[in-house]
């Protein structure tokens, strides 16, 4: 597939298997995994055909690696981000000392008052270094990068799990914990 097609094919994924399943018909389990089968047949229906090799292609060569499959192959998931409730059965885990956020500007003054709330999301998504919080914070517009205190959060009793591409994810920070880089 040509690049164009494998950002598109990706969005599409992400809407399916992160926020409306329904669109292709099918229904994610209790782990937000689908049967590829099922997938498959679903974006035929869907008008968005994909080969089993395609298929394969966009979770391989996905920028962000936004798309897992199970051991055995046969179901497909996304590793984060969804609205849809999923528990992805993630482990809590010992966070790296810092943390980062990347959010533009507007959002400062409410972020600084209430802390960092999940939105639409089940976590806030944080990320393991400065370059990538930049690049989260420049879909939106000019960014600006938070610093999380971490490991305060921790020994404070919060819980931190990774998701399989390396998004770290927790249920919120409070402002106390902010910082601006
Ligand atoms: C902001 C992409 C006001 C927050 C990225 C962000 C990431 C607040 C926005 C992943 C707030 C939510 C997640 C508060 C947070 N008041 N604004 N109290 N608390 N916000 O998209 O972190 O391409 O849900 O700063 O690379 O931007 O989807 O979160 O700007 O990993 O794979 O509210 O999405 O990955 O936006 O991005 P989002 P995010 P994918």
């Amino acid at each position: 597939m040509d690049p164009r097609e494998l950002v598109r094919a990706s969005k599409f994924l992400s809407l399916v298997l992160r926020h409306r399943p329904e669109v292709a018909n099918v229904t994610l389990d209790a782990s937000g995994w689908v049967e590829v089968d099922a997938l498959l047949d679903g974006c035929r229906a869907a008008g968005r055909p994909l080969t089993r090799a395609e298929l394969a292609e966009v979770v391989a060569r996905n920028d962000k690696r936004r798309f897992a499959f199970s051991a055995d192959g046969r179901r497909i998931r996304a590793q984060q981000g969804h609205t849809v409730e999923v528990d992805l059965d993630l482990p809590a885990r010992t966070p790296p000392e810092v943390l980062y956020h990347g959010t533009v500007e507007r959002f400062l003054a409410a972020i600084l008052a209430e802390g960092l709330r999940p939105m639409r999301r089940h976590h806030v998504h944080l990320s393991p270094d400065e370059a990538t919080a930049l690049r989260v914070g420049t879909r939106r517009g000019e960014p600006v990068v938070l610093t999380v205190d971490a490991a305060r959060m921790h020994a404070d009793g919060y819980e931190f799990r990774m998701s399989g591409n390396g998004v770290w994810l927790v249920a919120g920070v409070p402002p106390r914990y902010l910082d601006l880089r």
